[in-house]
């Protein structure tokens, strides 16, 4: 009973409305229990995925109809395919396009409705390039674009493959796992079951014969005229039909029937990549970085959901969805991002390549023994066939392909990427304050104070509570005079309550989702009784920002930004706690083709409340659970409720590494462990680990203990501390990886294959990992470990960060990780800026001296840079902002401007760190307007040298020079 008050507390309800949502709920709810997988579905529970994961390899119905196909005034190259099972006719249209790329669609004909083809994903409808046909014959079509890329279409069964300068990269439909639903009508339910096999032959040779197409067998007998019409005729009528198979069109789970009036709309299609053995991304699964054979497990599954406290080492879906995926040799990387919103499965096998495609156009496999493969089946249940082949070939040219399409990340505000602390719940004013004040009397760093759901009046977000935040203005302002910023939680359930203005507004102008009846749709979530905005309408998502104005969100401030959370959607009584699939949004699109969308349009709607309550003129930062394809452009998210357990902590690489390969950068795991209690030393190293990840949040769920710095004994909270301090030392070097990201689309975290993409010892590496191309980082996640093998890839020497002592590559170390070491090494070759000032937080360092470590490499070279601007606006779209480059090479580090032209800064260069010289200099000079001599000394053994004071400002151009 008094565990089931305590929720009710927590759930901000009485026991009698508790009751309705039932035990369950309760159950669900409680802390300490690992999750309940019955809550979630298996493959074999989902309908659609039922009738794609066993297709039989090898029998694909699926035959393109050659002479459809031409090459368009566009360019594109478009044609039918014939489901020769049914006789429905799909459009196949391959986009070859700009920078490598191709883009291929699938979708019926003449469908009976439209079906659903993903927007406000894709930042532009990318141009086609031209193909140019080379052969055609009775079995295939072969056509280039300018660009070198060459498809070989075969016909029966369809199949493409795809070359790049005489390589064969992905193959199409290789193993006929093809299956295209078309949308149809209810039969007469005494029909279900029986085919028509006079119906069907008819419909197919009508259709057949429109195409002009006829299968082999097909073909001696000759349609005379006027038969043809009449077939048409009779096919137009009389739809095709197939044999009803279960679940097609209404299909139950636990106590949910999910009713699909448009029945059966799944999609799927199979993709191998010959010569590859390692595939990533897919994100979000707590799972390893190279992804796994699939084999008799349960598939990759991408449907967001609200997993309460989910297992490691697992194919679940979980709280964001990417269907990107890439492959990487030692010779290339490639992409394939599969654009589809529906709940989708991608199984993954191991293989080796059927050569016969090789050598088809090519010589070229002559001579070599097996070439692995890795087959992988995607299937989703609504939607088109909309799949980009990305042809790299280097891991950096992926990722910049994708992002050319879905968008580069935004450029973070500077405080957002420094320290952030965070509780469900900081209690009332008072805490907040008192958090606050600690911060700086142990002289920790921290950048945002953050509240949870308590904060409001009664889960109504966007609204206080009075006793607990009688001013929160004031509290603000007092935050805003330290320097420091406040995220409150916003979630998009809207709680019923007609005298709260967000429902009001909603139930008014009618902005939430229906009902298949066109009622409001109602789920239960924290305030209880709660309707769900319809974000993927324009006119919802700018009211929803519109009342992220200060006028509107009464008590906020510029230093106030938000926090997404529940944004899958959540939905406590809905199937495996999201909403019914059958739920209505704008024109009509149900919940199923839109579902993975639904936490992305919440984010936008946010970032851009917050862009616009500035007038335009702010950056924003908002953090969301939920996320897809895109989410790059509004913000940040984090991986959801981990656990204070030593696996999560070690979890938390290849989970981030794989969102970063998703083109999402900006991502972190709460730090410490959400459920649970971490024990010190682990939570000592869970912030070693996450002051060198990208977002670092420490939160902890509300039955934990308070957990701040300050309450771990002596040792370790002067270890945290430093960890903290040295995020901070480096956020220039964070700041200029952000803006590169925001450039190119590479994520600050990389695997380490990315930077050395030829060695394959590297491959599967998930436990290090590079930030930027400059610092390799090895956090140990070991209870107990005070040692750790580290890698070091590459001939170049790697330097301790710490003690600069010099390890040599390619070769394994072991290497000293005391509790207040964390293993990071800087990579001779690379110059890394820090400012070295211990400041309450990073605004209040924006004045303060750099230093820069140059380390060198075997030829006693090295290069880096360096991004400045104001921190928060967007004026560096004007070119406010100061870009340099530093190189050092013979004995000069000079520093010139790459681009940026209308900054200043009032910072200087305070110290140049040189370590790996071979000879020590007699003289150090700056040469600028000037040459003055600088001063310096020597240390570790004369392998570092430190010059002092260069004092020039470090926006200007410069030579510091070594005789
Ligand atoms: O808002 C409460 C929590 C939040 O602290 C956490 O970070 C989210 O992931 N929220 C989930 C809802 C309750 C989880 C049990």
């Amino acid at each position: 009973m008094a565990m089931l008050r305590a929720t009710c507390n927590k759930l901000n309800m009485g026991l009698a409305q508790l009751s309705l949502i039932g035990l369950s709920l309760v159950l669900l709810f409680e802390v300490g229990h690992a999750v309940d997988k019955s809550n979630f579905k298996t493959v074999d529970q989902c309908g659609f995925a039922r009738r794609h994961k066993d297709i039989p390899e090898g029998q694909s119905p699926y035959a393109a109809v050659l002479d459809s196909f031409h090459i368009e005034a566009d360019g594109v190259m478009r044609g039918n395919i014939l489901n020769t099972k049914n006789g429905v006719l799909l459009s196949l249209e391959v986009f070859g396009l700009e920078d490598r790329m191709v883009r291929f669609k699938v979708n019926e004909l003449s469908p009976i409705r439209p079906r659903y083809e993903v927007p406000d994903v894709l930042v532009l409808e990318p141009t086609p390039v031209r193909w140019t046909i080379n052969k055609q014959d009775s079995t295939s079509i072969e056509a280039t674009t300018s660009s070198g890329i060459t498809v070989l279409l075969s016909s029966q069964p369809f199949r493409m493959d795809f070359y790049d300068n005489k390589q064969l990269v992905f193959s199409i439909n290789p193993r006929g796992l093809m299956k295209f639903e078309h949308l149809r009508e209810r039969r007469n339910s005494l029909d279900q079951g029986e085919e028509g096999p006079g119906l069907l032959d008819l419909a197919k040779d009508a259709i057949l014969d429109l195409v002009g197409y006829r299968s082999e067998e097909d073909q001696d007998q000759p349609v005379e005229d006027g038969e043809e019409v009449e077939n048409v005729e009779q096919a137009e009528e009389k739809e095709p039909e197939e044999p009803e198979e279960p679940d097609m069109w209404e299909e139950t789970f636990k106590s949910h029937t999910d009713k699909k009036p448009y029945g059966p709309s799944s999609i799927g299609l199979d993709f191998s990549f010959p010569g590859f053995e390692h595939v990533y991304g897919i994100p979000e699964h707590a799972d390893s970085l190279a992804l796994k054979a699939t084999g008799s497990s349960d598939p990759y599954r991408l449907y967001n959901l609200d997993v309460f406290e989910y297992e490691l080492d697992k194919r679940m879906a979980l709280y964001g969805s990417v269907p990107f995926m890439q492959a990487h040799n030692k010779e290339r990387t490639v992409g394939l991002f599969w654009l589809n919103a529906a709940e989708t499965f991608i199984d993954i096998t191991s293989n080796t390549a059927d050569k016969s495609f090789f050598g088809r156009m090519f010589d070229y496999v002559k001579g070599e023994s097996d070439v692995p493969q890795v087959d992988t089946h995607w299937y989703s249940e609504s939607g088109i066939i909309d799949t980009f082949l990305l042809f790299g070939p280097s891991p950096k040219d992926v990722l910049s392909q994708y992002t050319d399409l879905t968008g580069k990340p935004f450029l973070p505000p500077l405080f957002s990427i420094a320290y952030h602390q965070c509780r469900w719940n900081y209690n009332d004013e008072d805490d907040v304050l008192q958090v606050d004040a600690n911060f700086d009397e142990h002289d920790i760093p921290c950048d945002v104070i953050w509240l949870d759901i308590e904060h409001t009046n009664g889960k109504r977000y966007l609204t206080w509570d009075n006793h607990k935040f009688p001013d929160p203005g004031r509290m603000l302002d007092q935050l805003a005079a330290k320097g420091r910023k406040m995220v409150t939680i916003v979630d998009p359930h809207v709680h019923r309550d007609n005298n709260y203005h967000m429902y009001k507004e909603g139930k008014d102008n009618d902005y939430f989702v229906h009902k298949q009846d066109g009622s409001e749709y109602e789920g239960w979530c924290w305030p209880g009784s709660s309707s769900y905005p319809d974000f993927t309408r324009k006119d919802v998502r700018d009211w929803w920002a519109s009342r992220l104005s200060h006028d509107s969100y009464q008590g906020s401030r510029p230093n106030l930004f938000n926090w997404n959370d529940m944004n899958e959607p959540s939905v406590f009584n809905g199937p495996e706690v999201t909403m019914h699939k059958d739920v209505v949004h704008a024109n009509g699109w149900e919940h199923r083709d839109v579902h993975n969308l639904y936490g992305l349009y919440f984010h936008m709607a946010n970032a851009d409340g917050q862009i616009k309550r500035s007038g335009g003129t702010e950056r924003p930062f908002t953090l969301s659970r939920a996320f897809f394809s895109g989410t790059q452009r509004y913000g940040a998210i984090w991986t959801g409720d981990n656990a204070a357990e030593w696996g999560h902590l070690k979890a938390s690489n290849p989970m981030l590494l794989s969102i970063g390969l998703a083109g999402i950068p900006f991502i972190g795991a709460d730090v410490g462990g959400f459920f649970k209690n971490p024990d010190e030393e682990l939570l000592t190293r869970w912030y070693q680990a996450g002051a060198y990840q990208p977002f670092f949040r420490a939160h902890a769920h509300i039955d934990t203990k308070r957990r701040e710095p300050w309450l771990l004994q002596p040792e370790n909270k002067l270890i945290i501390r430093s960890a903290i301090r040295a995020r901070y030392a480096l956020l220039p070097f964070w700041y200029t990886l952000y803006y590169n990201s925001s450039q190119t689309g590479l994520p600050p975290m990389r695997p380490m294959w990315m930077e050395f993409p030829k060695d394959m010892d590297t491959f599967s590496m998930e436990d290090q990992f590079m930030l930027g191309n400059a610092l390799l980082v090895s956090p140990i996640t070991e209870k107990g470990s005070r040692a750790t093998s580290v890698y070091f890839p590459g001939t170049d020497p790697w330097f301790d960060v710490d003690t600069f002592f010099a390890y040599q590559g390619p070769a394994t170390h072991n290497v000293n990780a005391d509790l207040d070491k964390i293993p990071v090494f800087q990579h001779g070759g690379s110059i890394v800026p820090r400012k070295e000032r211990v400041r309450r937080c990073s605004s209040l360092a924006v004045d303060d001296p750099y230093t820069l470590t140059v380390a060198l490499n075997n030829a006693g070279t090295a290069t880096g840079d360096l991004y400045i601007d104001d921190g928060h606006s967007f004026d560096y779209k004007q070119q406010k902002y100061i870009y340099r480059q530093f190189t050092f090479s013979a004995n000069k580090l000079e520093s010139r401007a790459l681009s940026g032209t209308g900054f200043e800064t009032n910072s200087w260069l305070e110290r140049v760190v040189i370590i790996g010289l071979k000879s020590l200099p007699k003289k150090v000079e700056l040469i600028s307007q000037t040459i003055t001599q600088l001063s310096f000394t020597t240390s570790h053994n004369r392998q570092v040298l430190t010059i002092r004071k260069p004092g020039i400002n470090i926006g200007q151009d410069w030579t510091i020079r070594l005789s």
